[in-house]
């Protein structure tokens, strides 16, 4: 057990789980850059989300249950942000109609490289086309599902509502979008209730107080939430006809939006 512990805490692998512990804000940094999706946060992001985003994994339990009831025959369907294709996984799992393909896109080289061994790693006969490219560059076509799962919060401000209406137009009929999103608050009493349980989250799986300050400084200016009624707005912008709230834990949240 000694020997496990030393070995994860190291950077290697968890002989256990699989995992790299993350400890990318374990010292003292400076100066203290930006929040990048590079090499080394790729290496440890299975671990740093799970223990940074609270229901994570329910999340991408019912994404499943959502590609299960609205992927449609002969339909594309869409992980933007796929990271290391957690979200892809999932729908393919779930996927039962005959000719429809998932399409993951990252801007992120070392995300999309090891997403493309874990996808090889679980190969389920559902094809995916895996793409190293910005999200706002990408087709969006002949979908019945797309998902945002936890990407829309890094795209910048001004260009946010241009890619939701792509993804309305590339949606069939019938079709939805799941966006999960940190979100902020207008209240300031509700802003710091869900800030300090979201803290006190982070705390419980592990990490220090430096670890979440250094983090939270690195991720300032590239992570930008909005708030709830933003982004129903902009939904309904969109054109969707409808949106739901079907998920929240403190300042994380998932919504669908029906078209
Ligand atoms: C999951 N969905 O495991 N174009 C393409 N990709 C981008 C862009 C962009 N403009 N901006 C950021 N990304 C995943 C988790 S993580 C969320 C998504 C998080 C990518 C970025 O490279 C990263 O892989 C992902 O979006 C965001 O369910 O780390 O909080």
């Amino acid at each position: 057990m000694k020997t496990m512990l030393k070995s994860f805490g190291q950077n290697l692998p968890c002989p256990a789980c699989g995992r790299v512990h993350d400890l990318l804000y374990a010292k003292p940094l400076t100066p203290l850059e930006g929040f990048q999706f590079d090499e080394a946060v790729a290496q440890v992001f299975p671990d740093m989300i799970q223990r940074s985003v609270p229901g994570y994994t329910t999340i991408l339990h019912m994404i499943g249950v959502f590609t299960r009831r609205f992927a449609q025959a002969e339909s594309r369907c869409y992980d933007l942000g796929c990271s290391l294709g957690a979200v892809t996984l999932s729908m393919r799992e779930n996927i039962e109609h005959g000719g429809c393909r998932i399409v993951a896109v990252d801007n992120s080289m070392a995300m999309v490289e090891r997403c493309r061994v874990m996808l090889e790693r679980n190969d389920r006969g559902v094809p995916v086309d895996l793409v190293c490219s910005d999200i706002e560059d990408v087709a969006i076509v002949d979908a019945s599902i797309v998902v945002l799962n936890f990407t829309l919060q890094f795209i910048p401000l001004c260009a946010r509502s241009m890619l939701l209406s792509r993804i309305y137009e590339g949606l069939r009929p019938g079709g939805v979008l799941v966006l999960s999103e940190k979100i902020r608050f207008h209240d300031s009493a509700r802003l710091s209730f869900q800030s300090e349980m979201h803290h006190a989250f982070k705390k419980s799986m592990g990490y220090s107080e430096l670890e979440i300050s250094q983090k939270r400084a690195a991720l300032e200016k590239v992570l930008l939430p909005e708030s709830l009624e933003e982004h129903g707005e902009r939904l309904l912008m969109a054109g969707f006809r409808d949106h739901h709230v079907w998920f929240q834990c403190f300042n994380f949240v998932s919504l669908m939006a029906r078209k």
